[in-house]
């Protein structure tokens, strides 16, 4: 592979999407600065599991998105041919409980970084994470880039408005600002509190006896779930361009969360059986018939997406990007890392 010899920036290393992509760029021979949030205690569990915590390439800094000042010093120290804005409150059920701080951190944060590019260096490309979560109650299936959005939670409205000043500082200042609009990926590096790793990680439990039950919310919710690794090359390709543009990256199968439960106990030998309906609905060992699932309302949403299903074709056309993992590859692969830590007695 030829080595580049390109600096980027990440917002969020510390997060999924951020330790993967970092992984990916280090390779590619990138001089990487990666933000985390100044906490009591640090989280740096993914990048350690991906073995690049100590990378000579890799430099770690301090910051939060919501101070402008410290967006354009780490701007000016960073001088990153390269920004990825992973960084956000990415989490659409807090955002209900949080909506100021949500459009602080996902909306505005982005806007932060915008202006200090603008300001201090106008040349580096700067890419957006979007979000189906933007088309919230959608307009049209599949769902493409000119598909009208119409979010449904703090979050969603948020990311709308960090997306439409990405496309704004492109045409108004001629930033190289990209967006991709991703729909859900997971993988072993996902976060607990989001519904697959949750899943996995509960049926590792379950299966070791460290859990009895697992609670869940809307079951009928469907999602275009695909494999994070991935996703996070398309990012990189995004900026490969030659002009700044929106990409969806999306896998074009939906699913129900129900489709996932029944697929990751399957993953780890349980065949089970849902009876009835709503709040009132019960998952079952087929073969003992012991309660495995059930359905607790806190985990509802006051808003709910019903169904996302994504097209990538102008991904697949114009970048050469297409998901390879299929869903069962997907979740096989979290139920066995999920069961592997269980086993050895942790689980971040
Ligand atoms: P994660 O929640 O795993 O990571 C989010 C990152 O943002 C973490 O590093 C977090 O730090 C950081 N962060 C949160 N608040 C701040 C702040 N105020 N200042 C600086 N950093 C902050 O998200 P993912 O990796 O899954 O997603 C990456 C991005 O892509 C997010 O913007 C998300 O909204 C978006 N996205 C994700 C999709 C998915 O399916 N995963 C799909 C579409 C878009 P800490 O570790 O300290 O919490
Ligand atoms: P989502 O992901 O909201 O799509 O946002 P999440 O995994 O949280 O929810 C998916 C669907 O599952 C339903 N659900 C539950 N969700 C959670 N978290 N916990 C439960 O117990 C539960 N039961 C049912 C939800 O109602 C929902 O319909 C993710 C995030 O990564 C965002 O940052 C990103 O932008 C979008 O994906 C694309």
């Amino acid at each position: 592979m030829q080595k580049t010899t390109k600096k980027a920036l990440i917002t969020g290393i510390t997060g999924q999407d951020g330790a993967y992509l970092a992984q990916l760029l280090l390779e590619k021979g990138y001089e990487v600065t990666g933000t985390y949030r100044r906490t009591s205690s640090v989280n740096f569990w993914r990048i350690e599991e991906l073995g690049i915590q100590a990378h000579p390439n890799l430099r770690l800094v301090e910051y939060d998105l919501t101070d402008l000042s410290s967006s354009i010093r780490l701007i000016q120290t960073a001088e990153p041919d390269e920004v990825y804005n992973l960084a956000a409150q990415s989490f659409v059920g807090v955002s209900f409980e949080q909506p100021v701080a949500t459009a602080s951190i996902t909306g505005l944060g982005a806007v932060h970084l915008l202006e200090a590019i603008r300001i201090v260096n106008p040349k580096a490309r700067f890419y957006q994470a979007s979000t189906s979560e933007m088309f919230g109650k959608v307009q049209a299936i599949p769902q493409v880039e000119d598909t009208p959005f119409y979010p449904r939670s703090p979050y969603g409205v948020a990311k709308l408005y960090a997306h439409w000043m990405t496309v704004n500082y492109r045409e108004s200042y001629g930033i190289f600002g990209s967006s991709g609009i991703l729909f859900n990926h997971e993988s072993p590096l996902r976060g607990r509190e989001f519904v697959t790793r949750k899943i996995t990680d509960s049926v590792a439990k379950i299966v070791l006896n460290k859990l009895d039950v697992l609670e869940l919310g809307n079951l009928d919710a469907k999602r275009d779930w695909g494999y994070a690794k991935e996703y996070v090359e398309g990012m990189w390709r995004i900026l490969q361009a030659e002009q700044p543009d929106t990409f969806i990256l999306a896998t074009n199968r939906t699913e129900t969360v129900r489709d996932f439960v029944t697929m990751a106990f399957k993953g780890a030998g349980i065949d089970i059986d849902f009876t009835g309906k709503g709040e009132a609905e019960t998952g079952h060992c087929a073969r003992t018939g012991k309660l495995l699932v059930r359905i607790s309302p806190k985990f509802y949403r006051p808003a709910e997406v019903e169904l996302l299903i994504g097209d990538p074709g102008k991904a697949m056309r114009e970048l050469g990007w297409a998901p390879k993992t299929t869903l069962e590859q997907l979740c096989q692969m979290m139920v066995e890392a999920d069961m592997r830590r269980n086993e050895q007695g942790f689980s971040f």
